[in-house]
């Protein structure tokens, strides 16, 4: 029997423990960086790097109707969103994200979440400890919300925030956390669905082209106005994203902590270093572990077949610690993206590709603003980092520093 005969195990189980290093680990054996593998009863391959971004990314080759488990669907994304479409369908959903891209847009997400930072951070020196993770989802809620038009009254800012986190950290666990994000999903999309149909039927008026105003408005492809329920998953789609930045400023904050020499060129304003920390903060934290789609025929990549139906995943956590792309990629250097900035298809922690016609998350540039911006802040933040339990779990997923990072004696800057 060879390694093609012989029926391979469904990694499901192991997956759900080993969490972020399932797949790395197993490609390590694999020069070619391709793998055949079984998840969830399904024949499965998983490729990585820049050229098997483009075979992924290419509609001829996968799909991702069908792709996405529905236990995935239930927390993360919800039912029916822009991640399960193809072809036609996919480019009439995505006009409503594209406005993301582009630099005003960021620009004035970036101004609301760092007004809200300014309102609330005084507040943290009174206090005798802050979890950071809690009050940058609160931050960053507050911030997404009044950007995107959502009306938000003070006293559902925390719980809000709470659902929102709790959609993204029930994902990829059958346990209470994935019992919790269904529950927060459905809290949400009610509260979203009567939104729509409030300003639908002229109850609220909506902020003109405001990310509400244009999710009432928007078209599918069959001419059609999205249904209540499909504009409340779609604008979840664009606030739990931009509250998921949490993760990534808690590891902001890490990185700052373990390499405390990055804050000097943070606290100077240098903001070619700023860019390049947090591309590193980006591509060395582990946040999403890969993604999915489906054979959309028999297809065959670096003499790895897998049939038409087949599950074909991209591992992003690899791919971003992938040595021969990035030589030593265990060190956290930022440097790195100094001496040349990352290629189109090499960096990929929110997916590959051209995010205008593929499935690239269209809120990477929002992802990069606020984490400049929340980096600068950061650095120039005082405080003290008591004893904790600092380590980032890779069974879980997504993980986080397990204390959330905790700080003491927190002053502003003068
Ligand atoms: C968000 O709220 O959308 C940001 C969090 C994204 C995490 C990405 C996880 C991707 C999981 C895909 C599973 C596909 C399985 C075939």
């Amino acid at each position: 029997m060879n390694a093609h005969s012989r029926p391979l195990t469904d990694g499901s189980l192991t997956l759900l423990t080993e969490g972020y290093a399932w797949l790395p680990d197993r490609m390590r054996r694999r020069p070619d960086h391709v793998m055949r593998t079984r998840l969830m009863g399904r024949p499965t391959l998983a490729v990585r790097g820049p050229e098997a971004v483009r075979f992924f990314y290419d509609e001829r080759n996968v799909r991702r109707h069908g792709a996405i488990p529905e236990p995935v669907l239930g927390t993360l994304f919800g039912h029916g969103p822009v991640h399960t479409l193809d072809g036609e369908a996919h480019r009439a959903r995505k006009e409503f994200f594209l406005p993301l891209l582009h630099p005003d847009l960021v620009a004035g997400l970036v101004a609301h979440v760092t007004r809200v930072w300014a309102e609330e951070v005084p507040a943290w020196t009174a206090r005798e400890q802050v979890v950071l993770f809690d009050e940058v989802s609160v931050i960053l809620t507050r911030g997404v919300c009044a950007w995107a038009g959502i009306p938000l009254d003070r006293d559902e800012v925390r719980s809000t925030a709470r659902d929102l986190v709790a959609m993204v950290d029930g994902f990829a666990t059958l346990g209470p956390r994935h019992w919790r994000a269904r529950r927060a999903r459905g809290r949400q999309e009610d509260r979203l669905l009567r939104l729509v149909e409030d300003v639908r039927s002229g109850r609220r008026d909506a902020r003109a082209d405001s990310v509400l105003d244009r999710v009432t408005r928007h078209r599918d492809a069959d001419g059609g106005l999205l249904d209540d329920g499909t504009a409340a998953v779609e604008l979840l789609n664009v606030i739990r994203p931009t509250v998921a930045v949490s993760w990534f400023a808690v590891f902001t904050a890490h990185a700052l902590h373990r390499w405390p020499e990055s804050g000097d060129r943070l606290r100077a304003g240098d903001s070619a270093y700023t860019a390049a920390f947090v591309q590193e903060v980006r591509r060395f934290y582990p946040f999403a572990p890969f993604l999915g789609g489906r054979a959309a025929r028999d297809l065959s990549w670096r003499g790895e077949r897998i049939p038409a139906g087949g599950t074909v995943l991209l591992d992003v956590y690899g791919q971003n610690h992938d040595e021969e792309l990035w030589g030593d990629p265990y060190a956290f250097r930022p440097e790195r993206f100094l001496d040349r900035p990352a290629g189109r298809d090499e960096l990929v922690p929110q997916g590959g590709a051209d995010p205008r016609t593929g499935h690239r998350c269209p809120g990477e540039g929002l992802t990069i603003g606020l984490l400049e911006a929340l980096a600068a802040r950061l650095a120039r933040l005082e405080y003290t980092v008591p004893e904790q339990d600092l380590s980032i779990p890779l069974g879980r997923m997504p993980t986080r520093p397990r204390s959330g990072f905790v700080m003491t004696g927190v002053r502003t800057p003068v």
